[in-house]
Order: structure tokens, then C-alpha cells, then sequence
């Protein structure tokens, strides 16, 4: 890895490319004997984190490196220089656009690019190819919340900031699991004094942690928010006299809420009505209340309505633009907002501006368009439906793996297999999406790209390079102006640095604006390059009116809507489109899980992220479980009219009879049929066109598994490995995933009939003569060693996989040397240990016993075993434990009663109630 000069003695600073916290990141280059070792932490001065990083983020320096980089362009296969690429693209860009218009090309983009990249694309896209089939990922995560601010404030832009967090009396996180998906933020909350409410249809991370969780029917929050109404009005909690003033449309919208007594609205969300009064009167008597809100409420075939249910209580109370106070839709990915400025999506125009006559005419004048687009394109699943039909011909995917996150994944897949130029660039070399391709450009990633990101309270930020690019990758934005030069517009895209980019992105903002458009950059019209290289984080606006930048919005009453009045919209709650039938009977719920980023293109390269889930882990109620006779551990299958996937079964009584959950993270190339987006439905909301993700029916069933093998095997017998499950697929193959792990690869293969491993390890090995086995029988398992001058594969067989041994301690063997009596590396291998913390190698036993000694806090398990002591990640994990294990060792019913009836806040306030009901 090419370190840059200027890090060779010091360290810079950068920010996390994961999730919409936006966390400061500072880069260390240490020398270690000849090779210069990058590691990360967390930059104190950075108003986002001060400091600290989730597990992802302390993991990031694992993820750099050459190995499974895309490294050249490629043109159906073969690898190419991109000249060749790029005019092939060009080509065929240009003669779709003559011959079927200019809609019959599309680009499908990421909350993942830089803002400078994404600037480039819309301005190629909607200016001078004039189309506006540009559309992103972002659709599948934001739209609605978009939709929802712009509906009732007028605009697209989040009024709250992360200081709210801290200065707030009561936190709800509604549909937000913010404990793993925003782990810092998470942390502000806690180090913070507000009261925090749940609302979720299962537990999780973050309702462990939580006062109150109120499990409502998956997709019944407008109901709840409704009946929250309601109930203010009932109780005279409104703030008349800002309702009067600064807001229209609320006697509509009170009356489409009055409908939700509190009965009926316990009813409709099956949450008893005493725990919906608890948080009733929180929400009543806490002037700063913050709604925290993401995709539990976004995805869903209503998103934008239930946005607007939540935005409809903080107008009736006034509890906007305050401090500590709104209603805070949280972006997921690391320049959502990004995306949203430059207008990024298929329905808005740039810099906050909308597909209608002037805004077409300002936008024209100030890029010097010739080919304004002058209607909005196509979102993302109209988008995917129409390069399956094939009025869309050519297709730009770019640091995006659709093949993976839309709903009718396979469907998509296959659709992009059949489009005549799919162009992908990633830097990584295998995705699913990748395999769908045409044309293939390796993308600069994360350490090698230049720009800027805002992040969920609308700071922008720096990432910076800190390492050469890999191979022959490019930043997108000069792929993207490489392609605009060779269709005739070299002039409008001659950028030769994102500051070039980033100053006509500020310019935009402020070109006419005078405070019409809420977004506004304006002071950095005529930035230059050393002071974009030195820029601070700054929250926008940032124009002469507000040069530090903006915190808050809205504290003036004033909205960007016509009359400049915020909107209350009037919402006659839905429920989901899909509905749970006797086909299929349970609800799946899918999401985040702790240590993993989406499609694993780049966690995945960190083993250690691997270690807390290595393959994708249903999530069943036990009662589930007996009824369709499914115990812990094995391999299941789901079905939904749409598709299939597999995993291993959890249970989980913090899931609700009838509902199931499923990571988002697997794909083709880590594991067969893992995909929980195969089974979505393309159930849109009719305003935002977000994909109903969180409630798809489907069916349970145990896969019938025989035998289980794991093989272990250096990376180049890893092929072969491929190349047998690609030919047995069909046959008694059930189930298969991988780990990448140092040096190799271990796979775990479930069969429908025993398989013989010697066998299959001889077909694998049969060109390699100098083999030796070693193999040992157990009661339950055979094992084998296949070793030369080295260890070229370990194969463990069994029919009952809880007695496989240790495969994660075993991947170690591939580093070793081999042992005099070779045999010995299939002896006394331990079980398998779920790792709780991530950062210091903790495994759940390990606490188990702890507790068990008597250690009975979060903090005093750290202080015994180190575990929660780094990023902290995983102490509401810990947490659970710690309740599960003192539950179980509570022999007082009193105790018991105690822990039903009241909220318990963490460990330490578990331990004191505990105390107090031991001593009356
Ligand atoms: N570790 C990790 N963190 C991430 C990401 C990641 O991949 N990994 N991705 C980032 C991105 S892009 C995003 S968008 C965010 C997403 O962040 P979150 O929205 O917090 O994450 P999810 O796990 O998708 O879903 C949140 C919760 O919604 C709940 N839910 C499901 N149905 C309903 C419902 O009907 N009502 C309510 N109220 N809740 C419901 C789920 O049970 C789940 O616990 O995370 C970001 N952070
Ligand atoms: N069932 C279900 N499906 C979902 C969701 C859900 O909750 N449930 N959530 C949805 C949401 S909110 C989201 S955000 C999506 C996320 O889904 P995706 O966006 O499809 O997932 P990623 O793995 O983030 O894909 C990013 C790709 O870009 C590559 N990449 C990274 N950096 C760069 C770069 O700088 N340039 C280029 N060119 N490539 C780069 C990565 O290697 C990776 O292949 O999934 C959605 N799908
Ligand atoms: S919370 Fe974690 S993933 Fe999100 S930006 Fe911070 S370090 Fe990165
Ligand atoms: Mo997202």
C-alpha cells in the first residue's frame, strides 16, 4: 500500500465512510519493520463523535489493501485499459440516445458517493443527456423522509442536530435499532439525561437499553401517532398559539386523528393500553421531546404518511427548531444528505430545486444546458422494471449493489443479466452486481477519494486521501467526466479537482435563492483548493446570514412552504400492502445487524467483523420455533411469493409469535439463496416510491439437512472449492456459505445426504500428487488433514453440526507450520464460542461465567474481562446477559414481580431494584 508522503510522520484526518453519523476519523501510519501500518481512531476534535468510533469504524484499517480490489476496467470479461472501456461506453451511450432518446439510458447511484461525484452525475444526467433516470439507493432509505419534511416544512431539510440528543428530556426512536446502526449517536443519547422510548415490533439492542418499549404491530406507527394526537388535544396539550401562527391544515389532520382513542389505538398497535398512556403522558409533559426516527418507518408502503404522523405532534406542540427538541429523521448512509443536495434522485433537480418551470429555467441558465430534462425519471423499481422490459438499454450502476438491496432481488438480477450494457463501478471486484456486468471500473474507495459528505445533521465533512489509488482505480466523478467529454461536453465538466466541483455545487445553492431554498452554501462560492483542503465540519446553511453555519432550523416558525406556514397533513393510517395469509403466515421484519456494513463488500474483509454473525441468522419466537418444529441452530428456509432465502435459525423470545427477522448483509457471492431482498415485495409508497422492506409474508420450514462439512483451504484451492459447489448446486447440496479468513477461505456446506469428505477432499486435491491424509473418527465426526509441505485442506464431517468443533480457532491452522504429528491439528478442539465484543475478543461463555462468579454490571465485566471497554458496541448485548443470567439465578418471586412491572434502565439500576426487593 502507496502511503502518501505527508502521512509518513503524522496523521490526517478523514471521515468514516459508513454510516450517517459521520464520525471524525484520524489516521495513524505507524512503521513496523519495513511495511508502514495504517490505523484508525477517532478524531476528538469531531463534532459528530469527539473522539469515539462504533466497532465498524475502529475496523476500518483491516478493510484496506489490494486483496479482492478491483484492479483494471474490464469489457465483457476481459480486462482492458479504460480507454477502451470508456469509449465502448461512450459509444453505446451515445447511440441509445440517438436512436431510442435520451430516457432509454439510466444511472443508478449511492448515498455512498461523494457529494463532488454525485454533483457531476446529476449535472451529466438531467442537463446534457436530458433525462432525469437518475436515481439511487437512497430511494430504498430516505425517500420517504424526504417526502415527509417536504410535504409539512417545505422542504427537504432536517431541523434538528446531534446536541438535541443531549439536551433532550425524552428521546423516541421510532423503527431506529440506533444501539448498532448508529452506534455513536446511540452512546450521546445514553451519556445524555432523556428519557428514552422504543417503539419497535421486536427487541433489540436498543430497546434493552431503553425506559419504555412499546412493541407495536409491525407497520402500525401512523395509528400510533394518530392516537398521540389525539390524545393532546383530549388532554389540552397543544401549543395553540403555534399552531395559530406558524402552521396550516391542523383541524384536517385533528380530525383524521380523533378517530384513535386511546382503546382503539392500544388495539391497532397490540400494545397494552397502560404502556401507550405511559408514553402518552412522557410525550404530553416533556417539552424537549425528540422524535429519532429511520427505517422502521420509512420502508414501508405509507413511509411518507407515518413521517408526516410523527412531524404532526412536534407542529401541534411547537417543539421544532428548539433545542433539544423535533422530529429527527436519521440518514443511514454516509451522504444521503449529499446525495438529497445536489438533487440526486429522479424526482427533484438540483440544490434543493423541483421539476417545475422556473426551477428547470435557473438551473438551465446556470449550467448552460442544452438538454434540460424537464419531467422527473424513474424511481429506483419503476427504474428496474423498465431495464427489464427493455425501454431502459443502458445502465450506469455505481457504488451500489442492487443485485442485493431492492426488493425482487432475483428478479432484478435477472433483469440486469438481459439489459444489452450494464457498466458497474465498484471497487471491489466480485459482487453480485458486478457479476451482471458489461463493463466493469474500479472505483477508488475509502482513504484513496477526495471530497466531501454531510452527514445526518447536515454537516458537511472531508474525506481525505490518505493512500494512493489501487491498481488503475479512478474517482467516479472523472469516470463520470470522461464520459461527458466524450459525448460532446468536455467544456461544462472540465474539472481537474472536487474543489473545482464542490465551489460550482455552492454557487448553485445560492444562484437566485435569497432565502427561497433552504439549502444554501453560498460562502463557499469561491472556496479555493488549500481552503477545501482545510475545511472544519460545518452544518448548512452556511451563507453571510449564518457564516458558522446553522444548528437548528425552523426556530423562527418560518417553513419554505408558499404561505410559509408548516403543513399539518391529515393521515388515514394503512397497513402494509402484502398481508400474512394461510400460505404465508409470519411477518418478516429484516435490518442492520452490529458489526456488519449492507452487502459486506468491505466489512467483510475485516475477519473480526465476522465473528459476532458469520452467516445470516433468522430470528424466530420459540413458540414459532415448536410449532414448526424448528429447533435452535438449524438451517431454515423462507418463502414469500416473490422468493426464498436461507439461514440459520435463532430463538429469540424478544421476537413476537407470528413475526421473524433477517439481516440484510448476505449475498450470491458469500452464501447460497441468502438474500432477504429476494423475498420483498415491489409495494411502493405512491408518494416517495420507498419499497415496502419491513413486512413481507412468508413461510418457515427446516431445510433437511444430513451432513455437515466444513473444509478450510488456502485461497487457491478455494476456486476448485467454487467450482464443485457451482456443478453440485443441483444435487444434495442444500446450503452453502464462506468466510474469507487470513490466507484462505473456510466454507460450511449443509447436504440433504451423507457425503463422503476424504472424497470430495480427494476430487478437489487430485492434481496436487504429493498429498498426505491424516485422518482421526469421533464419536459424531470424522476429520481429515490433507497436507504436503503444508496444510492444503482440513476437512471436518458430521451429521449434527453442534458437534462440529471450533471452526474460527481452526482457520488459525492455515498460518501454522505443520507439527511434527500432523494428526495433532485435529485433536482437542474446543467448541464453538459466540464472540460478544468484537474489539476484545470476548465470547459470551467467557461472561456467562463471570456473572456466574458474581460479577453482576456492565462495569464490572469490563473491568474483569476488558469486554464493552473499547467502542462499546456491545454492552447492550451484555446487558441482556447480564438480565437473562440474574433472572435465571433469582430465586425471590418477589423479584420477579419487580422486573414485570417496571422499567429497568441498565444493569446498575437492575441490580439496585434487585437489592430493594431483596431487603423488603
Ligand atoms: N451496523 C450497521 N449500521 C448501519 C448500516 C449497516 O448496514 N450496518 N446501514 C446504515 C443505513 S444505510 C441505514 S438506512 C440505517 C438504518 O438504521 P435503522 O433503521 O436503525 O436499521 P434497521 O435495522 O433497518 O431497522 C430499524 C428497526 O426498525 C424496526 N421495524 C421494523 N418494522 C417496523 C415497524 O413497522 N415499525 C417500527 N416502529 N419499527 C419497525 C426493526 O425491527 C428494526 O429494529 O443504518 C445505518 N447504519
Ligand atoms: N430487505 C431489505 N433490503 C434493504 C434494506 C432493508 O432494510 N431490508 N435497506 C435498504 C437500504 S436503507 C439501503 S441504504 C440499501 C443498501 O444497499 P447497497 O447500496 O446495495 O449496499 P452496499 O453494500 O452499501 O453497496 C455499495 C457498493 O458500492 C461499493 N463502493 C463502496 N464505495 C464506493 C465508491 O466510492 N465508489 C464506487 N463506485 N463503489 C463503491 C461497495 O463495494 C458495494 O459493492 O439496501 C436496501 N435494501
Ligand atoms: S458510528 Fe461507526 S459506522 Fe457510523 S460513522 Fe461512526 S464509526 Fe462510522
Ligand atoms: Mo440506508
Amino acid at each position: 500500500m502507496a502511503v502518501k508522503e505527508y502521512l509518513s510522520t503524522q496523521r490526517s484526518c478523514t471521515t468514516c465512510p459508513y454510516c450517517g453519523v459521520g464520525c471524525g476519523v484520524t489516521i495513524n501510519k505507524e512503521k513496523r519493520q519495513s511495511t508502514s501500518v495504517i490505523s484508525v481512531t477517532g478524531d476528538k476534535q469531531h463534532p459528530s463523535n469527539f473522539g469515539r468510533l462504533c466497532v465498524k469504524g475502529s475496523a476500518l484499517g483491516e478493510t484496506l489493501g489490494e486483496h479482492g480490489r478491483l484492479l483494471r476496467p474490464h469489457l465483457h470479461g476481459e480486462a482492458c485499459d479504460w480507454d477502451t472501456a470508456m469509449s465502448y461506453v461512450a459509444d453505446e451511450f451515445a447511440r441509445n440516445i440517438h436512436e431510442h432518446g435520451p430516457n432509454s439510458v439510466a444511472f443508478y447511484l449511492s448515498g455512498q458517493l461523494l457529494t463532488e461525484d454525485y454533483y457531476v452525475a446529476n449535472k451529466l444526467m438531467k442537463g446534457f443527456i436530458g433525462s432525469a433516470n437518475i436515481d439511487t439507493n437512497s430511494r430504498l432509505c430516505m425517500s420517504s423522509a424526504v417526502a415527509g419534511y417536504k410535504r409539512a416544512l417545505g422542504a427537504d431539510a432536517v431541523p434538528c442536530c446531534y446536541e438535541d440528543l443531549e439536551e433532550a428530556d425524552l428521546i423516541v426512536l421510532i423503527g431506529s435499532n440506533a444501539a448498532w446502526t448508529h452506534p455513536i449517536l446511540f452512546q450521546r443519547m445514553q451519556a445524555g439525561k432523556a428519557k428514552i422510548v422504543v417503539v419497535d415490533p421486536r427487541a433489540s439492542a436498543t430497546s434493552e437499553m431503553a425506559d419504555l418499549h412499546l412493541a407495536i404491530n409491525p407497520g402500525s406507527d401512523a395509528a400510533l401517532f394518530n392516537g398521540l394526537l389525539n390524545f393532546l388535544a383530549q388532554h389540552n396539550r397543544l401549543n395553540h398559539h403555534y399552531i395559530q401562527h406558524h402552521t396550516q391544515g391542523f383541524e384536517l389532520a385533528l380530525e383524521a386523528a380523533q378517530h384513535w382513542s386511546l382503546q382503539q389505538t392500544a388495539l391497532s398497535c397490540g400494545v397494552p393500553a397502560e404502556k401507550l398512556l405511559a408514553f402518552f403522558r412522557l410525550f404530553a409533559e416533556t417539552e424537549k421531546t425528540l422524535s429519532f426516527y429511520s427505517q422502521g418507518v420509512n420502508q414501508s408502503s405509507s413511509g411518507t404518511d407515518k413521517n408526516n404522523t410523527i412531524i404532526n405532534c412536534h407542529l401541534a406542540t411547537g417543539r421544532i427548531g428548539q433545542i433539544g427538541a423535533g422530529p429527527f429523521s436519521i440518514t443511514g448512509q454516509p451522504n444521503a444528505m449529499g446525495g438529497r443536495e445536489v438533487g440526486g434522485l429522479a424526482n427533484m433537480l438540483a440544490a434543493h430545486m423541483e421539476f417545475k418551470e422556473s426551477d428547470i429555467d435557473r438551473v438551465r441558465r446556470f449550467w448552460d444546458a442544452p438538454n434540460m430534462a424537464l419531467a422527473p425519471g424513474l424511481k429506483a423499481v419503476d427504474m428496474f422494471h423498465a431495464v427489464e422490459t427493455g425501454q431502459i438499454k443502458a445502465i450506469w450502476i455505481m457504488a451500489t449493489n442492487p443485485a442485493v438491496s431492492m426488493p425482487e432481488a432475483e428478479r432484478v438480477t435477472e433483469a440486469l443479466r438481459k439489459c444489452p450494457l450494464v457498466i458497474v463501478s465498484d471497487c471491489i471486484a466480485d459482487t453480485d452486481t458486478a457479476r451482471c456486468a458489461d463493463v466493469l471500473l474500479p472505483a477508488t474507495g475509502w482513504g484513496e477519494k477526495n471530497g466531501t459528505v454531510t452527514n445526518a445533521e447536515r454537516r458537511i465533512s472531508r474525506q481525505r486521501t490518505f493512500i494512493d489509488p489501487t491498481g488503475e482505480a479512478r474517482h467516479d466523478w472523472q469516470a463520470i467526466c470522461d464520459l461527458a467529454s466524450r459525448l460532446g461536453f468536455r467544456e461544462q465538466f472540465n474539472f481537474t479537482h472536487p474543489a473545482d466541483i464542490f465551489r460550482e455545487h455552492a454557487q448553485l445553492s445560492g444562484f437566485e435563492n435569497n432565502g427561497s431554498r433552504a439549502f444554501d452554501i453560498s460562502l463557499f462560492s469561491n472556496i479555493a483548493q488549500n481552503e477545501y483542503d482545510t475545511l472544519e465540519p460545518v452544518q448548512w446553511p452556511v451563507n453571510r446570514e449564518n457564516p458558522q453555519g446553522s444548528a437548528r432550523l425552523f426556530g423562527n416558525g418560518k417553513f419554505f412552504t408558499e404561505t410559509g406556514r408548516a403543513n399539518f397533513i391529515a393521515v388515514k393510517p394503512r397497513t402494509p400492502q402484502q398481508q400474512i395469509s394461510p400460505s404465508y403466515p409470519l411477518w418478516l421484519n429484516s435490518g442492520r445487524i452490529r458489526d456488519q456494513w449492507h452487502t459486506m463488500t468491505r466489512t467483510g474483509r475485516a475477519r473480526k467483523l465476522l465473528d459476532h454473525s458469520e452467516i445470516a441468522e433468522i430470528q424466530i419466537n420459540p413458540r414459532d420455533a415448536r410449532k414448526y418444529g424448528i429447533d435452535e441452530g438449524v438451517l431454515v428456509e423462507l418463502h414469500s411469493a416473490q422468493g426464498k432465502m436461507c439461514g440459520r435459525a435463532v430463538l429469540n423470545s424478544g421476537q413476537k409469535p407470528g413475526e421473524l427477522f433477517a439481516p440484510i448483509h448476505w449475498s450470491q457471492t458469500l452464501a447460497q439463496e441468502s438474500k432477504v431482498s429476494a423475498l420483498a415485495g415491489a409495494e411502493v409508497d405512491p408518494i416517495s416510491g420507498q419499497p415496502e422492506f419491513k413486512q413481507v409474508p412468508v413461510q418457515l420450514k427446516a431445510l433437511a439437512c444430513k451432513s455437515f462439512i466444513t473444509l478450510i483451504c488456502p485461497e487457491p484451492l478455494a476456486q476448485n472449492l467454487w467450482r464443485w459447489l457451482q456443478t453440485h448446486m443441483e444435487e444434495n447440496l442444500l446450503h452453502w456459505y464462506r468466510v474469507p479468513c487470513q490466507n484462505g477461505y473456510r466454507f460450511e456446506l449443509a447436504l440433504s445426504a451423507p457425503l463422503d469428505g476424504r472424497q470430495l477432499g480427494a476430487q478437489l486435491l487430485q492434481k496436487n500428487p504429493d498429498i498426505r491424509w491424516q485422518q482421526i473418527e469421533t464419536l459424531n465426526s470424522q476429520r481429515w488433514l490433507a497436507y504436503s509441505e503444508q496444510i492444503e485442506l482440513l476437512i471436518f464431517s458430521s451429521n449434527d453440526w453442534q458437534t462440529l468443533p471450533d471452526r474460527r480457532s481452526l482457520e488459525r491452522y492455515l498460518q501454522l507450520e505443520l507439527l511434527e504429528n500432523p494428526a495433532q491439528f485435529l485433536q482437542a478442539i474446543p467448541p464453538g464460542e459466540r464472540i460478544v465484543c468484537t474489539c476484545m475478543q470476548v465470547s459470551r461463555p467467557q461472561i456467562e461465567k463471570a456473572i456466574n462468579q458474581g460479577v453482576n454490571s456492565i462495569d464490572a465485566l469490563g473491568d474483569a474481562l476488558g469486554c464493552g471497554t473499547r467502542c462499546g458496541s456491545c454492552k447492550p448485548e451484555i446487558s441482556q446477559l447480564l438480565r437473562t443470567k440474574l433472572q435465571q439465578n433469582a430465586q425471590n418471586q418477589a423479584v420477579a414481580a419487580v422486573l414485570e412491572t417496571e422499567i429497568v434502565r441498565s444493569a446498575k439500576d437492575l441490580r439496585e431494584k434487585f437489592d430493594k426487593a431483596y431487603s423488603a
